[in-house]
């Protein structure tokens, strides 16, 4: 009998809602969940590719307990008990011996974060990390300088956006489903696209403008928008006099930013930018500059950050229609959000976190997520403090963290580490232990709180039988827990006893989610009054151009724009991002998305390719600082002369993933691992590469 189970895709973070139709335990079909708005039915390919990982023999199978040197693919099948009692007496002595703050525990946020939180303060460690600074860490910094709120807590609505400009924002490739439907709206709805990126995307082909701008310029482009929205007074002046703290000390330094000046640093034409900047004047306050998401190009990407979302600032769209709005959580209309395992009482932590978050070394990052990328100094200096053990939870250091030799040389340093995985990944395949996760649609987790315009609720529920001997993360985790003496901070013995937990006090249970996959506390769109009621969380209870987060730890809120220096003649910058077909690192071996894109290649561009000698398909070598490695050319006009580009997420080195072992070119590999030590990022375009015929 066929059987319809709402649940929650992860294919990828963005946990788009879904539907799926279960007929004997087994999945037939997936689709985004047609009862939400702004789904209504829709997934991307790797959401649909979610059935041949379901079905993959190639995913780990069952706890694995290495037996040959790291790294060896020399691995004995193990029971859970056997697993999770080696784990447990490994941990154990390290904690005893060097203290729970040895042991690290690094995660792509998820919906039981919660736990492995929970985990690391149990044992008394403050170093628990996500993948959040990696990815936009910088972003987060900006808007709590500016707003008070991450911009996690903040969204846009694109859809009645009349002006939309995006800076290598390529929502077309780099997905999600609710943003890209809201995109094509607005532009159904006549809004005009305004794309800006050094290599020409599936995005910028739908785009009325697109600007090839020179790599890492983004904020001289910015700096001269200033100029001329502030020079011909172009801005939403009541809102701006309401509502900004510093905006005669912005009109003083955007002064000499003109757009000639910018012209010269970026490549793109004066009356372009005065264009842009008449346009958005027009249709203020119905314009969204996007601040981003996978946005860490450089080391003073803080800045950039803080310049696009001041553009927004300053034509009003900040908490209005067609612009970017504050998400409402469930207290806005008397609800209560899911409680968290971490809101019991934990032991007094007495030592900085590994990345010294927190502290006047590293003071503005966001301490919920900390800066994984910081992780193979940290152990190789053992400063501040020997680490001893990782447990890696749905992320890839290897992969993840730029400068793979450093990372595994750091690696080779620990005395143990554990994967939480569903893949062999090159993390899993480096661990001395692999505990396999259940995937998604196999099991239950704990609820999403989705706040927004209109706060809900939504679950994923387990829509099948595991297909191998795996469990649930938050399972797994109380499991190590009770070897290690911390079991009562886990008070469940199923997901659904958690849930069940989370839930109380909430007035929703589990039931009420099966009929749409979701709860709702209100129906109502809540915007606040942009006259009087926009509740900034920053001391001054405005937007702050002029920032006290900034300036109470030591950094300028305008620093002088640094010119951007070309590379060496017969260098390129070293430019990365998505495809539409695959999720970073995790989906090369699904089955279905291998077959369609199985490698990477090297966009170089067409002149400088022949002044090299470089053919298209030709196989190349690519040179940095860190690494050196062969990858087929891709020779086209697409690609600003300064930079080649490459996926990233290919040139795995896990044997027990066949179909992407050594297929393509590992970005990391080459990476240098050099961070923004405001914003928290790493930046990752900040490599210079040779390339030559291999
Ligand atoms: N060099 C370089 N580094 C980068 C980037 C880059 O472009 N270049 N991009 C950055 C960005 S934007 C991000 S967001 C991060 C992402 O960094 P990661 O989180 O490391 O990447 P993912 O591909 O999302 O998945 C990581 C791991 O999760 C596993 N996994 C997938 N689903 C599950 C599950 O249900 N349970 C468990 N336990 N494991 C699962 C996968 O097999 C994989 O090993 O990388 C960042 N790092
Ligand atoms: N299919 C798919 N979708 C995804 C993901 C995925 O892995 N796969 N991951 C999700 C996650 S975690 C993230 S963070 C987002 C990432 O979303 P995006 O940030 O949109 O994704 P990227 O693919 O990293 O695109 C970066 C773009 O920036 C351009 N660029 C490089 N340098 C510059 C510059 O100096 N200025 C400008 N203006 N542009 C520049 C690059 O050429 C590239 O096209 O995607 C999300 N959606
Ligand atoms: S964007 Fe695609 S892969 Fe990511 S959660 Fe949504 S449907 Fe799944
Ligand atoms: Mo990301």
């Amino acid at each position: 009998m066929q059987q319809e189970v709402y649940s929650i895709c992860f294919m990828c973070s963005v946990r788009c809602p879904i539907r799926c139709i279960v007929e004997n335990d087994d999945v037939k079909w997936i689709e985004g969940n047609p009862h939400v708005a702004g789904i209504e039915g829709s997934l991307c390919p790797r959401g649909s590719a979610g059935i041949a990982l379901l079905k993959d023999h190639e995913r780990v199978q069952s706890p694995m307990i290495r037996t040959g040197p790291r790294g060896s693919a020399k691995w004995k099948r193990a029971t859970w008990e056997e697993a999770l009692d080696y784990v447990g007496e490994k941990l154990k002595g390290i904690i005893d011996a060097h203290g729970g703050h040895s042991v690290v525990l690094g995660e792509r946020t998820q919906l039981s974060t919660h736990v492995s939180k929970t985990f690391l303060r149990a044992i008394g460690s403050p170093n628990h990390f996500t993948h959040d600074a990696i990815c936009k860490g910088s972003v987060n910094t900006a808007c709590r300088s500016l707003f008070g709120y991450t911009d996690a807590q903040m969204s846009m609505d694109l859809a009645n956006a009349k002006q939309i400009i995006l800076y290598g924002r390529n929502l077309l490739e780099s997905i999600e489903v609710k943003p890209v439907k809201s995109l094509m709206a607005g532009l159904d709805n006549g809004g005009k696209l305004t794309y800006i990126d050094p290599r020409v995307t599936v995005t910028a082909t739908k785009a009325h403008r697109y600007w090839m701008i020179r790599p890492n310029t983004d904020l001289a482009l910015n700096y001269a928008l200033m100029h001329v929205i502030i020079k011909e007074r172009l801005y939403d002046k009541p809102y701006v006099d309401r509502w900004v703290v510093g905006f005669q000390e912005l009109q003083a330094f955007v002064q000499p930013y003109t757009p000639e000046w910018a012209e010269k640093e970026t490549g793109i034409p004066a009356d372009e930018i005065v264009g842009l900047a008449r346009d958005v004047g027009k249709d203020k306050p119905r314009v969204v500059f996007h601040f981003g998401y996978r946005g860490a190009n450089q080391v003073e990407e803080v800045y950039v950050r803080r310049s696009i979302m001041i553009l927004n600032s300053l034509m009003g769209s900040v908490e209005a229609k067609g612009g970017f709005f504050f998400k409402k959580g469930p207290g806005e209309v008397g609800g209560k959000p899911a409680r968290k395992l971490t809101e019991q009482d934990f032991p007094p932590i007495k030592v900085p976190r590994f990345d010294k978050v927190g502290t006047p070394d590293f003071p503005l990052p966001d301490p919920n997520h900390g800066v994984g990328q910081v992780l193979p100094e940290a152990i190789l200096n053992e400063d501040p403090y020997p680490l001893k053990a990782l447990i890696a939870y749905r992320f890839d250091p290897l992969m993840s963290i730029p400068d793979t030799e450093q990372t595994r040389k750091a690696l080779d340093k620990l005395d143990l580490i554990v994967s939480i995985d569903i893949n062999y990944s090159d993390i899993a395949c480096y661990s001395d232990v692999i505990l396999p996760e259940s995937i998604y649609l196999e099991r239950t987790d704990s609820p999403q709180q989705a706040n927004g315009l209109k706060p809900q609720m939504f679950l994923r529920k387990q829509a099948v039988t595991p297909r191998y001997d795996t469990r649930p993360g938050p399972i797994i985790l109380k499991q190590i827990g009770e070897r290690i003496g911390i079991g009562q901070y886990f008070p469940y013995n199923t997901m659904e006893d958690l849930v069940r937990w989370q839930l109380e006090g909430t007035g929703f249970y589990p039931e009420d989610f099966e009929k749409k996959g979701f709860v709702a506390y209100t129906d109502k769109q809540i915007f606040w009054d942009r006259e009087d009621g926009i509740k900034f969380k920053t001391p001054s209870g405005k937007i702050e151009f002029v920032s006290s987060l900034l300036e109470d730890a030591g950094f300028s809120s305008f620093p002088a724009y640094e010119p951007v220096s070309s590379p060496p003649q017969d260098r390129f910058r070293l430019v990365v991002g998505r495809c539409a077909l695959h999720t970073h690192i995790s989906t090369q071996n699904n089955p279905y998305l291998n077959e369609i894109v199985s490698e990477n290649t090297l966009w170089i561009n067409a002149d400088r390719a022949a002044d090299l000698g470089i053919t298209d398909g030709q196989l190349v070598e690519v040179t940095s600082s860190r690494g050196s490695g062969t990858i087929k050319a891709c020779v086209t006009e697409l690609i600003h002369p300064e930079a080649v580009f490459m996926l990233h997420g290919f040139g795995h080195r896990g044997e027990m993933a066949t179909r992407s072992f050594n297929k393509g070119l590992s970005d990391g590999l080459l990476q240098e691992n050099v961070s923004d030590r405001i914003g928290g990022s790493p930046a990752l375009h900040h490599t210079f590469v040779t390339v030559k015929p291999a």
